[in-house]
């Protein structure tokens, strides 16, 4: 399998880092092609004492694989203070991270886009996104405005200066007039983003380029996503989503790998859902079952802390992941949570005033106000944290896993039954 996507199916959180580097020992290239250190995947490598726990932002999960080389693609937004903490944190660790490629096209969060993205938050007050004030969103609306900062602008200063004044001039009055901050000096920008030059010039390549030789010589290349499918730009719940494409078609953008070249998308699908920020969330639990669940399944985020608000699982959204992603197999985590209830309510569709929505109503306001229609499957008590293989799951887990790979209508291809490395059953 040469190119393989990986996606998460809901709010992000389900797991993503597990599942890549699960998979990291059998390909080439890990690509980051989306967000940017808004990411936080954690990663738990052996038992017990010995577990060693990793929480990665920015870097690919490959990073931990020694046979991988790790590729930030030109779809990443890139905190270059963040980037060379996260490496010396794994160096200091016994991580050799000097694989990593850097994409030259890839943008770079300027310090008055960190800024930006806290005032605005601060400003809209009860209309707020949530976001993790990474300074992810306006250093995409300058990609997209055509005013962002490039990698390879670090190494010409002539053109980064000027880039920088050209940015600023319209931020400083957004900055002074509107937001009542001070104007940010041109020269304290330039002198930042320049301290990193040079550290960073062996790690740049045409990743593209890279990429496509890859493959050409039968090389597997992993494209693993931040974020979600819901909190994608177009196919998320809008406004309250990220900047970026998390879906399988921004693999393709976001790292130069042409569609035709895709063979398998694999979703990662939580057992139950979550989600940290604002907007809709359907299945949302406000009682001792939300709590049970984010206390048993430790869901704080992994970048911020924050609480993950949590409910049971959606298979409106799953299914919905399965078409906007080309889902051809999907990998449920965190099966171990739900053990020891009585019952397993699955969300299956939602009453919209009335009116029963099988799909995603495409309606943003009908999202709002949509309620679950559930169905409820039998639980299970056994600790199957041991279990490595389907059969060894109880019948109800078991039926459980059956029902929702027909719900979401793709084949449930792994089972994440603990965090640690090998707390997985695969089905491929
Ligand atoms: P942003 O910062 O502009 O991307 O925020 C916009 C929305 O996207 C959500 N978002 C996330 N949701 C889940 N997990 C994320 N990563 C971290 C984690 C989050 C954390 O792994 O736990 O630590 O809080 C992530 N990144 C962005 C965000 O909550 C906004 O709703
Ligand atoms: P990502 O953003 O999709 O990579 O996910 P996060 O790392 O933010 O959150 C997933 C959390 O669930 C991490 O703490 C993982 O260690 C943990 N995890 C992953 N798979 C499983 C599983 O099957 N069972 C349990 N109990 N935890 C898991
Ligand atoms: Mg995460």
């Amino acid at each position: 399998m040469p190119a393989i996507v990986l996606v998460g199916a809901q709010w992000g959180d389900e797991g993503k880092g597990k599942a890549t580097d699960l998979l990291g020992s059998s390909v080439d290239y890990v690509v980051k092609f989306n967000g940017g250190n808004n990411a936080g995947h954690t990663i738990v490598i052996g038992e017990g004492e010995a577990a060693q726990k990793y929480a990665l932002h920015l870097l690919p999960s490959g990073i931990l694989t020694p046979t991988c080389t790790p590729v930030i693609g030109n779809g990443v937004v890139i905190d270059l203070g963040v980037l060379f903490e996260e490496i010396d944190g794994l160096s200091a660790r016994g991580v050799d991270p000097s694989r990593l490629v850097v994409s030259a096209t890839a943008h770079v969060i300027t310090p008055y886009n960190r800024t930006l993205d806290k005032v605005t938050e601060r400003f809209l007050g009860k209309r707020k996104i949530g976001t993790t004030g990474r300074g992810i969103g306006p250093t995409y609306a300058d990609k997209m405005s055509r005013t962002g900062i490039r990698v390879q602008d670090l190494f010409d200063e002539g053109i980064l200066r000027q880039k920088v004044e050209g940015a600023l001039e319209v931020k400083n009055q957004v900055l002074t007039k509107i937001y009542n901050r001070r104007a940010v000096e041109v020269d304290e920008v330039v002198q930042e983003l320049l301290s990193y030059a040079e550290r960073l010039r062996p790690m740049v390549a045409d990743t593209t380029l890279l990429l496509q030789q890859a493959l050409d010589r039968g090389e597997t290349v992993l494209l693993e996503a931040g974020q979600a499918t819901l909190l994608d730009v177009d196919f998320g719940t809008y406004p309250f989503v990220t900047s970026s494409s998390a879906t399988a078609g921004g693999a393709c953008t976001g790292s130069g790998i042409p569609p035709t070249r895709i063979d398998q998308v694999i979703a990662v699908l939580k057992a139950y859902s979550t989600r940290v920020g604002e907007g809709p969330f359907p299945t949302e639990l406000h009682d001792d079952m939300g709590e049970f669940l984010r206390k048993t399944g430790a869901e704080y985020g992994t970048t911020t802390g924050r609480p993950r608000r949590c409910g049971w699982l959606d298979t409106v959204v799953g299914r919905y992941a399965t078409r906007v992603n080309g889902v051809t197999d999907f990998v449920v985590t965190k099966l171990d949570v739900l053990t020891g209830l009585e019952k397993v309510p699955v969300c299956v569709a939602y009453d919209v005033d009335g009116v029963r929505h099988d799909e995603m109503p495409v309606d943003q306001s009908d999202y709002h106000h949509a309620t679950p229609v559930y169905e409820e499957l039998p639980g299970w008590w056994e600790d199957i944290s041991g279990c490595r293989r389907f059969e060894d799951l109880p019948a109800n887990a078991q039926a459980y896993v059956l029902r929702v790979e027909e719900l979401v209508g793709a084949r449930v291809s792994a089972i994440g039954v603990g965090p640690g490395r090998d707390a997985i059953i695969e089905r491929f």
